[in-house]
Order: structure tokens, then sequence, then C-alpha cells
């Protein structure tokens, strides 16, 4: 089985990466310092979790998958503007990335906050290429904005950054993390699901997945951060610690964040119930990413 999973991500992460090359302005078009800066970071070597969770569910819910490109595109999109700007100075303050230096590392802090927006915006575009169905162009659009914005990515990020070096609560820190990482995975997955014409009753199931997935993600991102280096992570680990931030192994421990983790992707498995053979290949990709060492 593992060796299926790898030749489906495989496979998936061609898929998107043509189809972000194509949605991509080439970087021979002017200002070219800023179109290769987008491009350095979009092919600078991701997972492709969303886009590959968002073409997942649309096919959990009977669709064809191809019907969701443009929106799986635009949340990577969107997701890697995320990073660009959560690495600049005057947020995390990282030197690597997806095995490279950061983007203002390369192209200075100005261009690196350009690209990000670049970006951004320029997933609102790809998203609109997507032609509507049951679910019309803009209840896609709106989703992805929502899930974007100041009561999710953003406003995460924000809580993220207000409560470094404070005292929070389990309860505050999963409050922060459904916002800041579970937001994201959870629209690439229900955009997937609304391109392959979900009922409501499917479209609740993937919602409640991806809540579940989101959070188990980030509980293994902060054990990888803590136990991996950062050649197999392709970004600095043991930052958390050291800006003090709240964690889930700093305030369960190792194994209670580990056993946390695993109750999360449980919670996630369960959700899928009303998808019946077609929500398999979620599950297997919730249980892959709970093994994941980068
Ligand atoms: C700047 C608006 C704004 C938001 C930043 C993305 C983010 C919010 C913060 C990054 C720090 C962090 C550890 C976030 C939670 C988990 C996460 C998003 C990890 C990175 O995602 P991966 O592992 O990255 O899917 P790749 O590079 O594989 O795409």
């Amino acid at each position: 089985m593992n060796n299926d999973i790898l030749a489906y991500l495989a496979e998936r992460r061609r898929v998107i990466e043509v189809a972000l090359r194509r949605y991509l302005p080439p970087p021979s078009q002017k200002p070219r310092s800023l179109h290769e800066a987008m491009g350095h970071s979009l092919f600078a070597g991701g997972k492709r979790l969303r886009p590959i969770l968002c073409l997942a569910a649309c096919e959990a819910v009977g669709g064809d998958y191809a019907r969701a490109l443009p929106l799986a595109c635009a949340v990577e999109c969107v997701h890697t503007y995320s990073l660009i700007h959560d690495d600049l100075p005057a947020m995390d303050d990282d030197d690597w990335r997806r095995g490279k230096p950061t983007l203002h590392k390369i192209y200075g802090e100005a261009i690196a906050i350009l690209a990000g927006d670049a970006l951004l915006a320029h997933a609102f575009e790809i998203a609109c290429r997507y032609p509507g169905g049951k679910y019309g162009t803009g209840l896609v659009v709106a989703e992805l904005a929502r899930a974007s914005g100041s009561r999710a990515l953003v406003g995460g990020q924000v809580s993220d950054l207000e409560a470094e070096g404070k005292v929070i609560s389990v309860r505050e820190l999963r409050a922060i993390h459904l916002r800041k990482t579970g937001a994201l995975i959870t629209a690439a997955l229900r955009l997937g699901a609304m391109a392959g014409e979900a009922n409501g009753e499917s479209l609740r199931a993937v919602t409640e997945f991806g809540r579940f997935l989101g959070l188990a993600f980030q509980v293994i991102d902060d054990i990888l951060d803590l136990t991996q280096t950062r050649e197999t992570l392709g970004k600095s680990a043991g930052k958390d610690l050291a800006a003090e931030k709240a964690t889930y192994p700093r305030l369960l421990g190792l194994e209670g964040a580990q056993l946390t983790a695993e109750r999360y992707t449980a919670r996630a498995h369960g959700a899928l119930a009303p998808l019946g053979k077609g929500g398999a290949i979620l599950d297997v990709l919730a249980h892959h990413l709970l093994s994941r060492e980068n």
C-alpha cells in the first residue's frame, strides 16, 4: 500500500505542477524579477498537500478531478504566499523554506512581499476559471476568500503571533490551529467536493474531515519541528522552542502530542463514514500524513 500511495502522490504532484505552470505568468514576462520570484517559491518543492486533497475530495464525492484543478492550484498559490510572508523578518524571520533559502534572502524583502501579494491575487484569478455548476463560481471564490482572510488564515496567524511567549490552554491553541492551518486545508477539501457537485451530507462530512485533518497536520508539524533536522524538513528546525511558541509538545509532551495527532486522525477517519467507499483515498492520505517526516 505504501508504494501505491507514493505512486499516487507522485502522479498527482505531476498533474498539479503542469497546471500551475500553465496558469502562472512566465518569467520572461515583465517585471521579470517578480515573475521569477513567484515561480521560485511556487516550484521550490512543496508537498502539494492542499491541492492533492482538493482533487481527492472531488473524486471522493464522485466527481472528475480535472474540474477541481483550477481551485486546487488557487489554494496552492494562497498557501505559497502565506509561507513567503510568514518567513519575512517581520514575522518568523526564517532563512530556509522547501530546502532552499527563503525568498527574501534571495530577492530582498520588497520583492518577497510583492511576490506574496501577487500570488494571492493570482490565486483568485485562477479560481475564477472554475466554470461553476451546482455551486457557482462566486460561491467557490467566496469560500477561498473566507479561508484566506481575517477570520481564518490571516486571523489565525495574528493570534499565533500574539500568543508568543504567553501561556495558553490547549483549547486556545486548537482555536489558533483551526484558523492558521486548518482553514485552508478544509477549504481545499470543500472546494474539491464542490467541484465534484457534492450533496449537503457529503460536503458536511468533508468539512468535518478537514477540521480534524488540519489539527492532526499541525500537531505533527509541531512534533517534527522538535525532532527533525533542517535537512529533513527543508526549513529551520527548533524554531518554536526558540520563539517560546505554544505548541502541542510544549503543552502535552512529545508522547501526548503524538497521541493527540492519532486521536485527531481517528476523528478524521470517523467523519468519512457518509462517503462510503469513496472516502477511502482521503482516509489513506490522512494516515500517510500521520507518519510523514517533513
Ligand atoms: C502570513 C497570512 C500568513 C499566514 C502564515 C503558513 C503560515 C500562516 C505559517 C507557517 C508556519 C506554520 C508552521 C504553519 C502551520 C503548518 C504549515 C502551514 C506548514 C507548511 O505547510 P506544508 O508542510 O508546506 O504543507 P509545503 O512546503 O510542503 O507546501
